[in-house]
């Protein structure tokens, strides 16, 4: 690795060096042309790591490669545009109410980096604290609530369940009356949970990261990964072959297609998970409601959207399209928990690709291939954890050692049995 004298480069956010707020408004009056974010190279014949993946996990991961370790002849390859895969693809919320300890630490530690982002990053990343409420409607749910609750306090997260009452005065628009087909029995209440703007954290990062002196390329697609005698040495992309020691497979949707290119075979499966979004209305939701049961989990934007998602699709599939059949069950489950809501018009709507695995945790660390890491497996959680999994991911590669945070989401848990099973954590059944 080439390591700088000075291994902690600190990231002087271009904007703020350089113009006042005086500045600021005369460019914006006069529409003078922007300095960009982040530059195009062409690609050099090596780097010292290569991130496959220019998503919220392979920005991240470059920007503390770089930040936290001085390590900067980095690549971050992908074959279409930054962010345009499940960073651009989600519904944006944020929590750490997951079932098992391992996984609460895990999701605290990225909401606490969310929590100081736009500081480090000096970017207006919108982080939005307004409370994560997962309903209850039957006594099988609030019976795993009561656990995950007693999980997250153990380990000092503020996680609790509150009756049908208090979940009224939080959100008054609730049907919580008790002769309904799924009637509201509780709800897991978790404060710190939230909303944030994917966007601005995927640009966010990028922008750091160049500042830093990483290279992002966009448009240049992995076609193969080199090993010789069980360790990479190489990556093939439509623009040129690149060599290097170290590769880190930060995709999502194709995961299980880069890793195959290092002979790595992964025990994942891709199905589309669809969302959508209404016209603008006042402010009135201020917190994210989900119901398992239901399958739907709803925020309102700083715009005024409602943003509203659901279970994965019933299969596996590499396709990003909408249905109607998803739209139309959606709309029925939300109206059966938020009836005032009949006259709203959905705007859009869009899929992710979530990589399932059978223990609905992260696959994350090095493989079998010497110099070829993974960082993928995200199911419907990838969004909440790309800081965490960054640092992480980043802290591996300089260090050569799996920090703690990540050692229980190896590959090599499936042959182990040491699973660490987070589905009762999900945010609705799949
Ligand atoms: O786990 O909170 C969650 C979630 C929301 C959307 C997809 N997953």
């Amino acid at each position: 690795m080439t390591r700088p004298d000075n291994p902690q480069p600190s990231f002087r956010p271009p904007l703020l060096r350089r113009y006042s707020a005086a500045h600021l408004a005369a460019r914006g009056l006069t529409q003078r042309r922007w300095p960009r974010s982040w530059r195009d190279h062409d690609l050099d014949s090596r780097y010292d790591v290569v991130i496959i993946g220019a998503g919220l996990h392979g920005l991240a991961t470059a920007y503390y490669l770089a930040a936290n370790h001085g390590i900067t002849n980095v690549a971050v390859v992908d074959k279409g545009y930054m962010g345009g895969g499940g960073s651009g693809r989600n519904t944006a919320i944020l929590r750490s109410n997951y079932l098992t300890p391992e996984g609460v630490r895990f999701y605290d530690r990225s909401l606490r980096l969310y929590e100081d982002l736009a500081a480090e990053l000096n970017y207006n990343v919108m982080f939005s604290r307004q409370g994560h409420l997962t309903l209850a409607h039957n006594d099988g749910a609030l019976r795993t609530m009561r656990w995950r609750a007693e999980v997250n306090k153990v380990q000092g997260i503020d996680s609790e369940v509150i009756d049908p009452r208090q979940i009224k005065e939080l959100v008054p628009h609730l049907d919580t009356s008790t002769d309904t087909r799924y009637p509201i029995l509780g709800g897991l209440y978790h404060p710190p949970g939230g909303t944030i703007r994917h966007d601005a954290v995927v640009w966010g990062y990028a922008r750091a990261a160049d500042h830093l002196g990483v290279q992002v390329h966009q448009n240049t697609e992995v076609t193969g990964i080199d090993v010789t005698d069980g360790k990479v040495t190489g990556v093939e992309t439509t623009r040129g072959d690149i060599a290097t020691g170290t590769v880190i497979n930060c995709t999502a949707g194709w995961s299980t297609i880069i890793s195959e290119m290092a002979g790595v075979e992964m025990p994942v499966t891709t199905s589309p998970l669809q969302a959508a979004v209404t016209e603008p209305v006042k402010p009135f939701l201020h917190t994210v409601v989900v119901s398992g049961t239901l399958h739907v989990y709803v925020s309102q934007t700083d715009r005024g959207e409602l943003v509203f998602g659901a279970s994965v699709d019933p299969f596996t599939s590499f396709s990003t399209r909408g249905s109607l059949a998803f739209a139309e069950g959606l709309a029925g489950n939300v109206l059966k928990l938020m009836p005032a809501l009949s006259g709203m018009r959905l705007l859009r709507q869009w899929a992710g690709l979530c990589d399932m695995t059978p223990d609905y945790s992260p696959i994350m660390g090095p493989t079998g291939v010497d110099g070829f890491l993974v960082d993928v497996g995200w199911g419907t959680y990838g969004f909440k954890a790309g800081p965490v999994a960054g640092e992480a991911m980043a802290d591996t590669v300089a260090s050569g050692r799996v920090p703690e945070i990540i050692a229980d989401f190896g590959l090599d848990r499936f042959s182990s049995g040491r699973l660490v099973g987070e589905k009762g954590a999900a945010a609705v059944g799949h």
